[in-house]
Order: C-alpha cells, then structure tokens, then sequence
C-alpha cells in the first residue's frame, strides 16, 4: 500500500477530490499554505493499492493546473530620503506537488 500526498491549489482541490471520490478512492483534504508565497494551499491524502497509484496520478494530473502568481517581495531598508519600490514578481505554481510513501501499516479501528 502507498499514501500519495499530493499539494495542489486551493482552486484545484475540489474538483481534484470529487475525481478521486468518483474513482471510488478514499481522500482526505487538509487545508495548507506553502512556505514560499504563504498562500492557502490544500493538501490531499489518498490511501491506495500500489497498483492504483499511476490512477491517482493521472487524475491528480489533469485535474490540476500550472498558473502565475505574483509576489510582492519585502524591500530592503533604505537610507532616509531614498526611494525603493518593490514590485510584484512573477512564479510558477503547479499543477500538483506530489509524494508517494510507502505505508507500513494500515488499520481502521
Ligand atoms: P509555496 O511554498 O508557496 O511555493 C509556491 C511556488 O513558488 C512553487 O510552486 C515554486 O514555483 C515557487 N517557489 C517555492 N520556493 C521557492 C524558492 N525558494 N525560490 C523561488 N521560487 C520558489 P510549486 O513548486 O508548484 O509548489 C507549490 C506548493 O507545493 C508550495 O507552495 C508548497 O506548499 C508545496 N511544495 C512544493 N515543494 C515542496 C516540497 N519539496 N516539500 C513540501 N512542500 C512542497
């Protein structure tokens, strides 16, 4: 047995379930943000027989999407009278970031 932990955009996520929902795959979705750009994220857990990962995948991928987010990063500190202003810059997110574990044990109690 395998966990995909798969990290997708918050836009992305319902749909995502509702395909693996669909595909009769047990899915837990947790709320995240990413370290980087600090934005709500979800993060999705799926349980599944090694032999239904490349399913999984294959959902998760066209389910999801590549988009452009803009950062506005923090200005330097600037001597007074200077200047300095920040814009936004651009980065690439997704489709989906994607782990897949091997699980030791499985038990519903
Ligand atoms: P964030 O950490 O908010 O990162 C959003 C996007 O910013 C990333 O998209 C990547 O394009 C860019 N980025 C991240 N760190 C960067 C850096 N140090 N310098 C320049 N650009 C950077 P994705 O790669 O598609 O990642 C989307 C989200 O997936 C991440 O959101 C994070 O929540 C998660 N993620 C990605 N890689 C991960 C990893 N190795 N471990 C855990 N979570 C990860």
């Amino acid at each position: 047995m395998k966990l995909v932990i798969a990290i997708v955009q918050g836009e992305d996520a319902g749909q995502t379930v509702e395909a693996l929902h669909a595909a009769g795959l047990s899915v837990t979705r947790l709320a995240s943000s990413g370290g980087f750009l600090q934005q709500g994220n979800a993060t999705l857990l799926i349980g599944v027989d090694d032999d239904r990962v490349e399913q999984v995948l294959t959902l998760v991928r066209s389910n999801c999407r590549e988009r452009n987010r803009y950062m506005t990063p923090m200005p330097p500190m600037v001597e007074p009278g200077e200047v300095l202003l920040p814009f936004p810059v651009e980065v690439q997110v997704g489709g989906a970031t994607v782990f897949v574990l091997d699980v030791e044990r499985y038990e519903r109690l």
